[in-house]
């Protein structure tokens, strides 16, 4: 496994491969100034149980509160900004024959950095609806907010723990892993099923798996490199020597 790879080197893979996936994480969003999930002492489960709030069961015991959450979430992500990671990946995905990238946040940021091939794994914290007839809801005002048509209980559109992720984004992600000829794995701890099995499915199709993160994970045993490094560092200067390989 290459270990620190410069990014010249890793830009000469990505002059040889024509099919790209990359996994992201809290970790992208970290330099944006959004708290990572397991960051022991800034991380949102530092403060919070996942058990208590992020679980279908919880909402419907404490709806107000597990709404509190996500409204202060939210909020702390609208005073953030999409950081150069982020744009460093909107950068790639004109550079391959097949580029997607596929998330497990749902803070909104590559949408608002301008990602187009995105798989939402685990939703958005931008959209809500019903839940007794699906009905989306735009504004929420009064927590918890109603439905407009039928005034059932409206809930985020994210995935708790113990949900099954939308199936069509879940295929999709299988697909292009296991059709990727590069495949990288930024800024997640790699601790959630079945977002931490993709890389895998990868790793066996005999994709060059990537993993970018300051930290080891369980990807890191398997990987062809890694890069002990923030992602807002190290993807601008990737990008940079890609383009050089594609422009030379
Ligand atoms: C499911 C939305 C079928 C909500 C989220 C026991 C064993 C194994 C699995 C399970 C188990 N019990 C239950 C399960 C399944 C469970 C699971 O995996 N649990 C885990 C905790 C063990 N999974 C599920 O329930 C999934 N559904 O499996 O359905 C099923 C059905 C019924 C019963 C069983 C199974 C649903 C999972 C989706 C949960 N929803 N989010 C919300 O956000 O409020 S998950 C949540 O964690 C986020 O989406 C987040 O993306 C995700 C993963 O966390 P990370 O993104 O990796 O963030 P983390 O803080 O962990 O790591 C950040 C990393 O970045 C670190 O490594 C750090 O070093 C690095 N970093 C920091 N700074 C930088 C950086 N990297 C780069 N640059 C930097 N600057
Ligand atoms: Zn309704």
């Amino acid at each position: 496994m290459l270990v620190n790879p410069k990014p010249e080197q890793l830009a000469d893979w990505f002059s040889k491969s024509s099919r790209v996936a990359v996994l992201t994480g809290a970790g992208v969003s970290a330099e944006s100034g959004v708290p990572t999930f397991r960051d022991k002492t800034t991380g949102l489960w530092a403060k919070f149980n996942p058990k208590d709030l992020a679980t279908f069961t919880s909402f419907l015991s404490k709806p107000d509160l597990v709404w509190e959450w996500y409204e202060f979430r939210k909020k702390a992500i609208h005073q953030t900004e999409p950081n150069p990671g982020h744009l460093a990946l909107v950068r790639m995905e004109d550079w391959f024959a097949d580029f997607t990238l596929i998330t497990q946040n749902i803070d909104n940021l590559h949408q608002r950095a301008g990602s187009a091939r995105l798989i939402e794994l685990h939703g958005n914290i931008e959209r809500n609806y019903c839940i007794t007839c699906g009905r989306e809801k735009r504004e929420v005002t009064d927590l918890p907010p109603k439905c407009d048509s039928c005034g059932g209980l409206v809930r985020p559109d994210v995935v708790w723990f113990g949900e099954n992720l939308p199936e069509r984004a879940l295929q999709n992600a299988w697909k292009k892993s296991s059709e990727s000829t590069i495949f990288m794995v930024i800024g997640t701890s790699a601790e959630v099923y079945p977002a931490n099995r993709l890389p895998y499915e990868a790793k066996c199709a005999g994709a060059q798996v990537i993993v970018i993160n300051p930290d080891e994970n369980p990807v890191t045993h398997y990987a062809d490199a890694q890069v002990f490094g923030k992602s807002g560092d190290y993807l601008p200067h990737l990008c940079n020597e890609i383009q050089k390989k594609l422009n030379a």
